[in-house]
């Protein structure tokens, strides 16, 4: 076989990571960027590099016309497209096989049954995988009373094409159940362009538990152990680990069975992971089967000592893989360090990344995109690294992260380094009691006791939030660390960034959006008299509902946005005059 040439169909974290086991393998990395993506480290790190477009997503990244154009133009043999994006589409997997290029994850028949989720639900029943009482078809509004009387309550409504917890509604009164319904086939055609929706029994207070499964082109399905991740916040998990504090010797042993019957019966090839739930009885129950490469892989090539994207591009070249007598050994857990705010509701906080110093040491791994200087662009995902530790026991695996979190540096960005330090020393993570409700709870119940970043602390919107300043002194030749919570003495001068651009929102007539989203509905005319506080439109960021105000009164002089446009941060969204 001439040299592979792999083209990585993604940015960030995950491409850095894929482009380090390519040059082991002695293969070419081809990557392709974005216009914001033009000095980041994935071009660096690659062979070569192709631009696919602008900033936007959907011209770039989510382009499968502009990557094919660029594996045909870097003579990519192979393509691998990490996650997200275009992991999950069979037709980018189809398009790939179609110029002639192995795609280095599943059959698109396989990402079509698992993306069809009440197909996927029937695949589980036909080979014995326990799923949730529930439909095994999408339901209209006119049987659903009926179902749900069969199912019993708490019902949950999926959409049947979605995924990543859009579109899902809880029902937890028999009245609640037509508008759930309404809004979850509302939502799951505004998301995914299928209305379809079904329903399973809600399953409340359970782990959040996924198998690892990786599968050669010869039959042969493995399951490398599973991962527990109950962390979460709008289903965004922040916490992984494994083995999962849950899951005892005959639990794990079964979920692999159900897990690789399941995989075999999608005629599965490559890495992939079966997600579930595991109930207060610990009881498993198949939620569904996601068809790439996962951001929390790290965590079982901790314990296993395997490389899953070397495996997955011997599997997709054909080769046969034995990994039956792989053992895991130990625990590993990552933090997903996000440019976000915990303290401003997970605000992002992209910008420029004035210092930073990574964590090192035993056992210790971090994949990241970022170096001092680096720019995390505002257009894509806020997580910028992934911590992850190993150690013998769960205990020592917990003390070893919070230590390397310790050592972790980042200013210029929020980040979500001070709430995985919380999280790590409360009560419910230490003995595992925690589920898949209990971060979202905990930090309403914790309101402001969580702290925050000192360093990388960007001034509030309101431009008032104090920033400590940090001076050291030695005190009888001893160092001694002091903070001064006086905003009279600030912090060393912030480098001019968007960040500063903020604080004359509230005086200026130009109304901006804070943060990347979509435009749900606009609730003013151009030309309009209108109150401070009068809601100009409504804005969906972090999968939340955020009601743009007016700042100041007067008429809406020029209004440049559409219902379901995507905004950028520092986009004009009104002028008022
Ligand atoms: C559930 C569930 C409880 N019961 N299904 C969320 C993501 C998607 N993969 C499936 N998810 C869930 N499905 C049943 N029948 C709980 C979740 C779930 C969840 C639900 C609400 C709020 C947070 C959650 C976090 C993880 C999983």
């Amino acid at each position: 076989m001439a040299k592979p040439r792999i083209l990585i169909a993604n940015r960030g974290e995950i491409a850095v990571r894929i482009i380090r086991t390519i040059k082991e393998l002695g293969h070419t990395s081809i990557a392709v960027y974005s216009d914001a993506d033009r000095d980041a480290l994935h071009v660096e790190m690659a062979d070569q590099a192709y631009r696919i477009g602008p900033a936007l997503a959907a011209e770039s990244y989510l382009s499968i016309g502009s990557i094919m154009e660029a594996a045909s133009k870097a003579k990519a043999t192979a393509v691998h497209p990490g996650y997200g994006f275009l992991s999950e589409r069979s037709q980018f997997a189809r398009a790939v096989a179609q110029a002639g290029m192995t795609f280095i994850g599943p059959p698109p028949e396989a990402i079509e049954m698992m993306g069809d989720k009440a197909a996927a639900r029937q695949a589980a029943d036909r080979v014995g995988v326990p799923i949730v009482p529930g439909t095994t078809d999408p339901v209209t509004l006119a049987e659903a009373p009926a179902e749900a009387e069969r199912i019993g309550l708490p019902i949950i409504v999926k959409a049947a094409f979605g995924g990543g917890g859009r579109g899902m509604h809880l029902v937890r009164k028999p009245e609640e159940l037509a508008n759930a319904l309404a809004r979850a086939s509302r939502e799951a055609q505004a998301y995914f362009g299928r209305p379809e929706v079904f329903l399973e029994r809600y399953i409340d207070r359970a782990h959040h538990v996924e198998a690892q499964i990786m599968a050669d082109a010869h039959g042969n399905v493995f399951f490398l152990g599973e991962r527990d991740c109950s962390v979460q916040r709008r289903h965004q998990k922040l916490v992984e680990e494994t083995p999962s504090p849950v899951v005892d010797a005959e639990l794990r042993q079964r979920i692999g069975e159900v897990s690789m019957a399941l995989a075999k019966e999608a005629g599965y090839v490559n890495a992939g992971t079966v997600e579930g739930l595991v109930d207060e009885d610990g009881a498993f129950y198949f939620l569904e089967m996601n068809t790439r490469l996962q951001v929390e892989h790290t965590v079982t090539e901790m314990v296993t000592g395997l490389d899953l994207v070397e495996l997955q591009i011997r599997a997709a070249f054909g080769e046969k893989l034995d990994l039956s007598k792989v053992q895991s050994r130990g625990h590993a857990i990552q933090c997903r360090i996000n440019a976000e705010d915990p303290a401003r509701n997970f605000l992002p906080g992209p910008g420029r990344v004035t210092g930073y110093r990574e964590p090192a040491g035993p056992f210790v791994r971090v994949d990241s995109f970022v170096q001092a200087g680096r720019e995390i662009p505002s257009d894509y995902d806020s997580m910028f690294a992934k911590l992850i530790v190993s150690a013998q026991t769960r205990p020592r695996a917990i003390k070893r992260m919070l230590r390397a979190l310790d050592e972790f540096r980042v200013e210029g960005v929020p980040t979500t380094i001070p709430l995985h330090r919380w999280i790590l020393q409360t009560r419910a993570f230490i003995k595992s009691s925690h589920t898949t409700t209990w971060l979202e709870k905990a930090l309403r119940d914790a309101e402001l006791e969580i702290p925050t970043d000192g360093a990388g602390h960007q001034p509030g919107v309101d431009g008032k939030q104090p920033v400590p300043a940090e001076l050291l002194v030695e005190v009888d030749g001893r160092r001694v660390p002091v903070r001064i919570f006086d905003h009279r003495h600030e912090s060393a001068p912030h480098p001019p960034s968007r960040q500063s651009a903020r604080h004359d929102q509230a005086v200026h007539s130009v109304v901006k959006a804070q943060m990347q989203g979509t435009i749900l509905r606009i609730l003013v005319e151009a030309g309009q008299e209108i109150q401070a506080g009068d809601v100009v439109c409504i804005l969906e960021a972090m999968k939340m509902e955020n009601a743009i105000p007016a700042p100041r009164e007067g008429t809406v002089s020029e209004l440049p946005i559409r219902e379901g446009q995507v905004v950028q941060v520092g986009d004009t969204i009104a002028v008022i005059d």
